[in-house]
Order: structure tokens, then C-alpha cells, then sequence
């Protein structure tokens, strides 16, 4: 299958133990374009200089291509302002902003915090920190055998006791597209808020905020062709004018005297300290990317690339996938499985042999892996620059394993 996007990727003519790279790990991190190398590096050869803080031509030309990129990110996800959008390192500063700021800040003894049973755990401990200090208790929805949430935990879990709804958009492990609209109306119906980690899903989905009516949503960079270091926080502007600051120190100041401050409004209230400029230049240049090709396309690919290797995998006999087995359009490209009898890191070892980069880990989902009933899985990951031939050289490689590891008992 020729694939027109790979040549716009340097790094996949790359070869690893004599063979080319075949990387299925893009759950864990996307590869970069070249047009996001060359926007991040411009970006350092011809505007570098602190923001906000110069009052020389270079420095405002710094400002000027940092707030250009807010601006691109807040239409990229339909957001009314772009003092909406937080710049934040990660999906995980982000949640922990929010546990921190927002979960404080609102929540009392015996409030409840609802999450799915396969966050990641990002999407977990700071709100297990936040609970813990504020006598607060997290409810968790548990998954059917397809892997997708149970219809009678949405109806029972979110009650008049909830205060926060926390839920991943995809599950990073099973690749479930969650049913976040009838999440967040069902959360909004009790007066809870509603978090949506779109980690997973806004590489391959378009996700628009106002539509959905999310109260917040977050997001890394790296997983959707961007540079790693930079990641968003949207909030809804009353959410965020109401949440005192996370982090304090430069910056995100109106006036400091000796014993108080006060604060700068949003988006800076959230920003402190000296920002990843270059980041957020090489995000926008990943979303006009991305905008160019169009979502369509991307999940055209990966619907396909997913179907043949769902197919290819339910030919072998001593493979066990993990979630939904079909492509139904409730699941992504993320794929679980396990060789049965084999350790997956055994598994991965032997695929690396072959240059190909698959995951193999409880990827940071523990509590997901004892719902299972598994220490640890396999897990392949597709993104639109993949294609059926490396799927082809991926299932020959599988059916090494069991020649060289034997048949077990
Ligand atoms: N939420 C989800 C759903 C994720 O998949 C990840 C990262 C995170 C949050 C945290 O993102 P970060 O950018 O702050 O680290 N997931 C994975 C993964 O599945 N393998 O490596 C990282």
C-alpha cells in the first residue's frame, strides 16, 4: 500500500538491527513531520528571545508566534477564546492542574469523583491525592467484555454525590472510544463536571469543545505530531476565572508586594515561569498539519489498518486480544493482545529483533490490568503514516515467536 504521508517523516527511513523501522507504538508517542521540525526550527534559527518580557523587536516576535499558537490551538478545538487555552508540558500537568486548582477547590468529605476503569494513571493519581486530602471518594466504570463502558454503571455511578466526572476519550490500552456525549450530558444532568482526556483520541478525532459542552479538556503534543515538552488545558473561561493558580513565580502576575500578590488574568494565571515557545510553534505547525490532510483521511487509514489487523490476528490460535475484537467504529487503533503463554516483554524483544516497535507493559493502567485479570500485554498502535505491508511483516514476525519460544504445555 503506498502510503503519500510517509516521505513527510525522516525518522521512518530510519533501519534498527539491519531491518526498517516498522514503528507500532504511536499510543506512546507520534512521529514528527517535517514541517513541524522546520516550524520548531525557525522558530529557535529567527524569533528566540523570552516573551512578554522584552521590549525589543525580537521579543515581540517571540510573543507574537507563542499567542499565534493559542490561537491556532483554540480553533483547532472550536474554543470560543483563546485565553482558554492553557499551555500546559503534558496531559499530566494538565490533570494535575485541574486536580490541584479545580478538585480543591470544589470538593468536600464524601463527594464522589468518577473515572473509568481504564485511565491512565495520569488520570488517576492526582485525583486519588486530591480525594485523599479532601475526604473525597473515586467511583470507578467498569468495562463489558468488548471493553466498552456498561451501560448500567452510567446510569448508576454518576449520581447527586458527583462532583467531577474524569474519563479518557480513548482508552490508551484497549483503543474503546468511550461515549463521552452521553457522559457529559449524564454528568451535567447532576451538576457534575466533566474532565475529558483526549490524549488518545484528538491525534485521530476531531473534538470540538463547544458541541460537546466539556467542561475541560486535555491533551498532549507529542501524540499528535507535535514536539514532546508542550500539551493543552482547555477550560471553560468561568471554570478557569473562578480556579486559583497551580503554579506560582513568574509571569502569571498582575503585582507582588513583600506579603501578597496578585494575579495575571488567563491565560498567564495558569503559565508560570518562562514557556516552551518552541513547542508551541511546532504544535501549531502539527495541527495545520493535520487540518491539511484532514481527519477523514487519517481515520479512513487507520479504520483499515486496523480491520486487516484485527483480521490477521484472529487467524492465529494462541493470540488473545483484549477489548473489542471487531471494527466497529467504537474502537481505534490501539490494539492489546498477548501470545498465550508468553511474556509480552519476550514477545517485544523478539519483534524489535525485526526492527519492529511494538509496546509491551501494564502501560500505566494497572488498575485496568487487574480488571482483566492480566499482569501485563502486547499493545500496537497505529497512526495514518502506517501501512498494510508493515501489518504483513508484523504477523510474520508473531509467528516467530511461538517457533522459538516452543508450544508450552
Ligand atoms: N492519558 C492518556 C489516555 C494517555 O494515553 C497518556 C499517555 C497520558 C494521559 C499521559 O500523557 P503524557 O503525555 O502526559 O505522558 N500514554 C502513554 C502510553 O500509552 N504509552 O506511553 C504513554
Amino acid at each position: 500500500m503506498y502510503n503519500q504521508f510517509r516521505k513527510d517523516f525522516p525518522i521512518l527511513n530510519s533501519t534498527f538491527h539491519g531491518k526498517p523501522l516498522i514503528y507500532l507504538d504511536n499510543a506512546a508517542t507520534s512521529q514528527k513531520p517535517n514541517s513541524v521540525l522546520k516550524a520548531e526550527g525557525e522558530y529557535y534559527q529567527k524569533h528566540n528571545a523570552n516573551p512578554y518580557r522584552g521590549l525589543y523587536e525580537l521579543s515581540v516576535e517571540a510573543t507574537d508566534a507563542y499567542e499565534r499558537a493559542r490561537k491556532v490551538a483554540a480553533e483547532f478545538i472550536h474554543a470560543d477564546n483563546p485565553s482558554e487555552v492553557i499551555f500546559t508540558k503534558n496531559t499530566t500537568e494538565a490533570l494535575n492542574l485541574i486536580a490541584y486548582s479545580y478538585g480543591r477547590s470544589v470538593l468536600n468529605s464524601g463527594d464522589e469523583i468518577v473515572l473509568s476503569i481504564s485511565e491512565h494513571h495520569s488520570n488517576i493519581i492526582p485525583w486519588q491525592q486530591a480525594a485523599k486530602e479532601k475526604g473525597a471518594v473515586l467511583t470507578y466504570l467498569y468495562l463489558n467484555e468488548e471493553g466498552h463502558i456498561l451501560e448500567e454503571d452510567l446510569e448508576k455511578k454518576i449520581t447527586e454525590n458527583t462532583k467531577i466526572v474524569s474519563v479518557a476519550h480513548v482508552s490508551n490500552v484497549l483503543g474503546t472510544i468511550h461515549p463521552i456525549e452521553k457522559i457529559i450530558q449524564k454528568a451535567h444532568s447532576v451538576g457534575a463536571v466533566v474532565v475529558l482526556d483526549t490524549a488518545q483520541g484528538i491525534p485521530h478525532y476531531p473534538v470540538d469543545v463547544k458541541q460537546l459542552d466539556v467542561d475541560f479538556l486535555v491533551f498532549s503534543g507529542h501524540k499528535m505530531l507535535a514536539p514532546m515538552g508542550i500539551g493543552v488545558l482547555y477550560g471553560k473561561e468561568k471554570l478557569l476565572n473562578a480556579m486559583p493558580p497551580f503554579l506560582t513565580g513568574g509571569e502569571m502576575i498582575e503585582y507582588v508586594s513583600e506579603q501578597v500578590a496578585t494575579f495575571a488574568p488567563l491565560p498567564h494565571k495558569f503559565e508560570a515561569g518562562t514557556p516552551n515557545v518552541g513547542g508551541a510553534v511546532g504544535l501549531a505547525a502539527a495541527m495545520e498539519y493535520i487540518n491539511q490532510i484532514g481527519y477523514e483521511t487519517i481515520q479512513k487509514t487507520e479504520e483499515e489498518l486496523t480491520g486487516y489487523a484485527l483480521e490477521e490476528l484472529n487467524k492465529l490460535w494462541d493470540i488473545t486480544i483484549y477489548g473489542d475484537k471487531a471494527n466497529n467504529g467504537k474502537r481505534s487503533g490501539v490494539i492489546s493482545f498477548n501470545v498465550d503463554g508468553i511474556h509480552p516483554h519476550d514477545t517485544a524483544s523478539i519483534l524489535d529483533g525485526d526492527g519492529i516497535a511494538i509496546r509491551a507493559g501494564h502501560h500505566c493502567a494497572q488498575p485496568l490490568m487487574k480488571y482483566l485479570k492480566v499482569p501485563a500485554t502486547c499493545r500496537i498502535s497505529f497512526y495514518f503514516y502506517n501501512t498494510k505491508e508493515e501489518i504483513d511483516l508484523f504477523i510474520q514476525s508473531l509467528k516467530k515467536v511461538r517457533r522459538w519460544l516452543g508450544y508450552g504445555n
